[in-house]
């Protein structure tokens, strides 16, 4: 059985287990809520019908432009992009639900492909909305160190603190480009944010490996190309770093896309002062410092803007 089938049934054994938790506020894992269908189809037929000719030559474009990036499943990616152009497909991101009219931030339900939907917080109020936010970090109130599983599928609050989960993360990302938006507060109360072009998940059969790049932003690049693209995702009992001899997530108390080992750290110890162990963003922070406040979300370059 492949990987990542065997995943999905992990995933849906999962959700039965748990499915009579149906507040999203509750503290549960977010991935499940199977609930009714929703009736999005009429309308979103109207949008693409709208959009879908001038949309395509313009992401077709992007992917010639960026195809140094992404040569390895550029056809899939884009094959897969133009499905979501299909008149008959939900919203698969909050970057839909904002073209449907939805420009409340705040929990959602989305469908990417491959999947039965889950519940997502979408920012629609950060530099012209349209976000689906994976990572949330507000008051500490949240226990982040945690194993492989539970990042694999999620945990927390959506109204809170949390982790989307990183096959949620996969199957959003995987859909097709996305840019990469961390919002973060300092102690301070000073906002700055680092932005990224390129961000892509890669799926349980590679660890969840990250390709970044393209930074911009006010935060300086914590994260980028030579730091942390490229690498896998490792946890306490995962060590899937490049750091010979030890852990970084156990070193760190945190769980992260680890070289050798961080740069930035935005699920490690809330609060913390000792050194790379607190909620770093290395340009921002130094190693000494946590952040406030972090948000991590994604934004599909399909729909730049409305
Ligand atoms: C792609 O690259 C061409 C040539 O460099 C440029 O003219 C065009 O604007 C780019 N398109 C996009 C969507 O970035
Ligand atoms: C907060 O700290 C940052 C970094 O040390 C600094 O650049 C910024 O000016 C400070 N903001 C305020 C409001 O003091
Ligand atoms: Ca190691």
């Amino acid at each position: 059985m492949k990987a990542s089938n065997f995943l999905f049934l992990l995933l849906v054994k999962a959700s039965l287990s748990i499915s009579n938790c149906s507040e999203p506020s509750c503290h549960c894992n977010p991935i499940i809520q199977i609930g009714p269908e929703s009736s999005f189809n009429t309308e979103r037929k109207h949008i693409v019908t709208v959009t879908s000719h001038l949309q395509v030559d313009q992401v077709k474009q992007i992917f010639e432009n960026v195809s140094s990036v992404l040569l390895d499943n550029q056809d899939v990616r884009f094959q897969n992009l133009l499905k979501l152009l299909d008149l008959d497909s939900k919203p698969t991101d909050c970057q839909d639900l904002q073209l449907l009219g939805s420009a409340t931030s705040g929990v959602n339900k989305i469908f990417p492909t491959g999947t039965s939907g889950f519940l997502v917080r979408c920012d629609h109020e950060t530099e012209d909305g349209g976000w689906t936010v994976f990572q949330r970090r507000t008051d500490g109130k949240e226990d982040f160190y945690r194993g492989w599983f539970d990042y694999q599928v999620g945990f927390g609050n959506l109204n809170g603190e949390f982790w989307l989960g990183n096959q949620q993360l996969h199957m959003i990302t995987s859909q097709g480009w996305y840019e990469l938006r961390v919002d973060i507060i300092l102690n301070n109360g000073s906002r700055v944010f680092a932005k990224y072009n390129v961000f892509e998940v890669k799926g349980i059969d590679e660890y969840y490996r990250i390709f970044v790049d393209g930074y911009s932003g006010t935060a300086g690049d914590s994260f980028g190309n030579a730091i942390h693209s490229g690498h896998k995702f490792s946890t306490h009992d995962r060590d899937n770093d490049v750091y010979e001899p030890g852990n970084c997530a156990q070193l760190y108390h945190g769980a992260w896309w680890y070289a050798k080992c961080h740069s930035s750290n935005l699920n490690g110890l809330y609060g913390s002062t000792e050194y790379a162990k607190g909620l770093t963003w290395f340009t921002s922070t130094g190693y000494y410092q946590s952040v406030y406040g972090s948000e991590m979300k994604v934004r599909r370059w399909l729909h730049k803007k409305k």
